[in-house]
C-alpha cells in the first residue's frame, strides 16, 4: 500500500468518522489490512493520524465536543475491530498499561496495548484515571514485567510522579509515554520513569529489544514541588471564585455573560491554575507558556479576543502575591500573546 493510498484512505476516514458511520470506517481499515498492510500500521496511520486531525478540528472550532466524541467512539470501536482479526499468542511476558489518574484520554493509551499485544505481550490495559494506590494493587496480584504509563496532559504530572515512585517501589520498572510527558519526554526522565518512547512503534521495539533496563536509583537531590506548588493547589477553589467574583468589575462583557458563558471562563480558569501547578511542579515555565498560546488560538477560533485571556490571566496573578515564580510565568506568557 503506497503512501498516497493511505493518505485518501485517511480522507475518507476522517469523513466516516466525522459522519459517525462506524461500519464505513470498519471497512475502511479492513480494506487496508487485506491489501497487506501490517495492523500496527493501521493503527497509528489511520486511527491515530484521523484523531490527532481531529483534535485539529476540535482546536479550530470546525467540530464540536459532540462530534468529536462521536468520531473518538467510532475509532475505537475500529481499534477493537482492527484487535479482533489477529490472534497472537502472548509469548513475551507481562504488561500493566494504565492512564494516570484523572488523565482521561484512553483512547491513546488502548491503541499501544493493541500494538503490545499484536508484539506478543500479554497486556492487563486498566484504561483511563487509574488511581495510583489501585494501580499497585494490580501490580501485586499480577507481577507484570513492565508497567507502561500514559499521560497526554501535562496536569496530570504530579499525579504520574506519584505512580511512577510507587511502581519503581514495588520493583516493577516503568516506560512512561503520551505528550504530557513533553516533547522529547524531559518530564518522565525527570520523575523518574525507567524509559519513555514517543510513539506505540517506539515503545514496541524498545520493549522487544532492550527490557528490562538496567536499575538507576533515584537522584537523591531530586525535589519537585516545591512550596508555591502546594500553596497554589491548595488554593485553587479560592483562586477561581475570586476570579470569578472581580471578574465583571474588571471585563464589563461579563455583565451579559449567560450560564454557559460564566461556567466555560470559571473552567478556564481552573485551567489556568493546573497548569501553573504542573510548570511550577517540574520547574519549567515552558509548561505554562505553551499552554497560554494554545489557549489564545482555541479561544480566538471561538470569536474570544486575546484581552479576555489576559484578563484572566491578570485576576489570577493578583492573587499570588507571595508566588514570585508563578508571577515570573505568568509574565512570560504574558508577554508571548499577540496585542
Ligand atoms: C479524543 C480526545 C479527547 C477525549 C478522549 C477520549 C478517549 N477515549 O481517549 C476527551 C473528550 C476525554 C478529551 C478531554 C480533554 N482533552 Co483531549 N483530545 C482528544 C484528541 C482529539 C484525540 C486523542 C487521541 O486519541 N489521540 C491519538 C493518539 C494516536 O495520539 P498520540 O499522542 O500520537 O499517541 C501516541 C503517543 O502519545 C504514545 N503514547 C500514548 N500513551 C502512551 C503510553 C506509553 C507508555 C508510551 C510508551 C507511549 C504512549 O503512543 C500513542 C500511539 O502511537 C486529542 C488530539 C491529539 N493530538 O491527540 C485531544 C487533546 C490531547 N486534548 C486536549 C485537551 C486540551 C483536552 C481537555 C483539557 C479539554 C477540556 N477543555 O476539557 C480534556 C482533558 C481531559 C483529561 N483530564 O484527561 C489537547 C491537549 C493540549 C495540551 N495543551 O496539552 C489535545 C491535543 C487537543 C488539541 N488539539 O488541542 N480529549
Amino acid at each position: 500500500m503506497s503512501g498516497v493510498a493511505v493518505h485518501v484512505a485517511l480522507d475518507h476516514y476522517l469523513e466516516l468518522i466525522g459522519d459517525g458511520d462506524e461500519q464505513g470506517a470498519i471497512d475502511v481499515a479492513a480494506a487496508l489490512l487485506d491489501s497487506g498492510m501490517p495492523a500496527q500500521q493501521v493503527i497509528s496511520d489511520l486511527i491515530g493520524a484521523a484523531q490527532r486531525r481531529v483534535g485539529e478540528l476540535w482546536a479550530s472550532n470546525e467540530w464540536g465536543v459532540a462530534r468529536e466524541h462521536a468520531a473518538t467512539a467510532v475509532s475505537e470501536r475500529v481499534l477493537a475491530a482492527v484487535g479482533a482479526r489477529t490472534a497472537v499468542p502472548a509469548t513475551r511476558g507481562r504488561i500493566t498499561l494504565a492512564c494516570v489518574d484523572g488523565e482521561w484520554h484512553g483512547l491513546p493509551a488502548r491503541m499501544l496495548a493493541e500494538m503490545l499485544r499484536l508484539d506478543g505481550w500479554r497486556v492487563d490495559f486498566l484504561g483511563a484515571s487509574v488511581p495510583g494506590r489501585h494501580l499497585i494493587t494490580h501490580l501485586h496480584q499480577t507481577g507484570p514485567d513492565a508497567v507502561a504509563l500514559s499521560c497526554m496532559i501535562p496536569t496530570r504530572l504530579p499525579r504520574a510522579h506519584a505512580a511512577i515512585t510507587a511502581c519503581r517501589a514495588a520493583g516493577i520498572p516503568v516506560i512512561a509515554g503520551g505528550r504530557g510527558f513533553g516533547p522529547d519526554g524531559r518530564y518522565a526522565r525527570l520523575l523518574g520513569a525507567d524509559a519513555w518512547a514517543a510513539t506505540g512503534e517506539e515503545a514496541v521495539a524498545r520493549l522487544a529489544d532492550d527490557w528490562p533496563p538496567p536499575y538507576v536509583a533515584d537522584h537523591p537531590g531530586t525535589f519537585l514541588g516545591d512550596e508555591e506548588y502546594t500553596h497554589l493547589v491548595r488554593s485553587r477553589p479560592q483562586l477561581i471564585t475570586c476570579a470569578m467574583d472581580r471578574l465583571p468589575a474588571v471585563y464589563p462583557e461579563a455583565h451579559h455573560y449567560d450560564q454557559a458563558q460564566i461556567d466555560a471562563t470559571a473552567e478556564d480558569i481552573g485551567h489556568i491554575a493546573d497548569f501553573l501547578a504542573a510548570a511550577l511542579y517540574v520547574g519549567d515555565e515552558a509548561i505554562f507558556t505553551d499552554f497560554v498560546e494554545w489557549t489564545a488560538e482555541v479561544l480566538s477560533s471561538r470569536g474570544v479576543p486575546p484581552g479576555a485571556l489576559r484578563v484572566g490571566l491578570r485576576l489570577v496573578r493578583d492573587q499570588l502575591v507571595d508566588f514570585p515564580m508563578a508571577i515570573k510565568m505568568i509574565d512570560s506568557a504574558v508577554a508571548g500573546l499577540p496585542r
